[in-house]
């Protein structure tokens, strides 16, 4: 019924011609916005940033291939709203892309558009979806023993986001899918309803990427370049407090430090201040024993902070972390901070990283674009005690 109301009211205010969208007050039309069709994605709400990063991939990759083939429809990107580990900012959602990422440069890549320019465009401020695919996985992936790739429509689901806060948003009609495989057969469910202009997908991580790690891939990933004020910030504490003016530094190494749940639930992963201390000490002697300056990225708590960096301090190193004033953390907000993170870690002339930590393979793959030697980057922090992987090596393909 509300729906029904709200498509009533959108028919009244606008007027969508031969001509293309024309809104009765202004009296103007968007001839690009009437043939235009939007896909909306959303991910699973526990997941962070750096998946999400890896998620955009996947789209954006399915919408470069498919722009090749004339297709038509133009990616949104989802605003990040309400991530779990950014506890700073709990009132200043949803947050753009544009404050993290050059957005004329993702644009470069794929079709891909901001939510408020849409918004923009829709004059009655309401922006309906058609059809919102709720993605779910099929109960036993390995049916007979293999993956294939498949999808069925059916069963029950919700939508468990939010929407990314906006209550002008508003649904025609839910379709429960099970999916699994590459991310390119989700143009089998758009062309389903050809007339549709809107479209949405719910849990927009099921789907994988068609191929992990190749040119594709990579051209895509060094689109992803971070907002200029970030990198500008970054690049000036690196001059400011690790004598470089270089893009790829010899004065100082990077560690990417992760506690919080990583400490609290992957211990057969992670080590504990004091192992970290004999660790980064071991690395430093056996490949770059000239080095004095550290730069820690952390998500740690103050006192574990505190103790690491007295430890390292009282074994001659000067250890560095980024601490921004209140004005950049509001201004550049959690994810910004950690943007600034990954990016002094980026530089550095050694990177020593935390295990299976999404957080830490970012990092890894900028330093492949910059074209550091892979032994200078993938290295890992250990356990104390126990068997220790190495981390795979995704090596940049050009
Ligand atoms: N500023 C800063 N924030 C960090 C750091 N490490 C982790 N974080 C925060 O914690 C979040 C990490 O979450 P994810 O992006 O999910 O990455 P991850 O948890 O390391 O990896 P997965 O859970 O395996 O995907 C980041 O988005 C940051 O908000 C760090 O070194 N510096
Ligand atoms: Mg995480």
């Amino acid at each position: 019924m509300i729906v029904n109301l709200l498509l009533l009211f959108l028919a009244l205010s606008t007027n969508a011609n031969d001509e293309g969208y024309c809104d009765l007050k202004t009296k103007t039309c968007d001839n690009d916005f009437f043939k235009e069709k939007f896909i909306l994605y959303d991910v699973n709400p526990p997941e962070g940033f750096n998946l999400r990063r890896d998620v955009y991939m996947r789209f954006a990759i399915m919408f470069a291939e498919a722009k090749k083939n004339k297709n038509e429809w133009k990616l949104v990107l989802p605003p990040w709203y309400k991530l779990y580990h950014w506890k700073s900012e709990r009132k200043n959602y949803p947050i753009y892309w544009s404050k993290f990422f050059n957005v004329d440069s993702l644009k470069s890549f794929a079709p891909v558009v901001e939510l408020h320019d849409i918004f923009t465009k829709t004059e009655t401020n309401i922006l309906n979806i058609d059809h919102l695919y709720v993605l779910q996985n099929f109960p036993d992936p390995f049916e007979n023993g293999e993956f294939k790739d498949k999808w069925e429509i059916g069963g029950d689901c919700d939508y468990d986001g939010e929407f990314w806060g906006y209550s002008n948003i508003t649904v025609t009609e839910i379709v429960c899918v099970k999916f699994q495989g590459r991310i390119s057969n989700l143009w089998d469910l758009v062309a389903m309803h050809p007339s549709d202009k809107f479209i949405m997908f719910a849990h927009g991580e099921i789907p994988l990427h068609d191929y992990y790690g190749s040119k594709t891939f990579w051209d895509c990933r060094k689109s992803m370049k971070f907002n200029k004020d970030l990198i500008k910030t970054a690049k000036q504490f690196i001059a400011d407090h690790l004598n470089c003016k270089e893009e790829k530094c010899a004065s100082y190494i990077s560690v990417h430090w992760r506690r919080q749940d990583f400490a609290r639930l992957r211990r057969n992963d992670v080590p504990s201040v004091q192992g970290t201390v004999k660790q980064i000490d071991g690395f430093i002697k056996k490949h770059s024993p000239n080095t004095k300056n550290v730069f820690v990225a952390s998500d740690g708590q103050n006192s574990e902070l505190t103790q690491l960096e007295s430890q390292l301090t009282s074994i001659g190193y000067k250890v560095h972390f980024f601490i921004p004033t209140p004005s950049q953390l509001n201004d550049f907000k959690d994810g910004g901070i950690a943007i600034i993170d990954q990016i002094i870690c980026s530089h550095a002339a050694y990177f020593i990283g935390t295990y299976e930590s999404t957080f830490t393979f970012r990092i890894q793959e900028e330093r492949e674009i910059l074209g550091f030697d892979s032994s200078t980057t993938f290295n890992r922090l250990c356990p104390d005690s126990g068997k220790c992987e190495k981390p795979s090596k995704w090596r940049v393909v050009s």
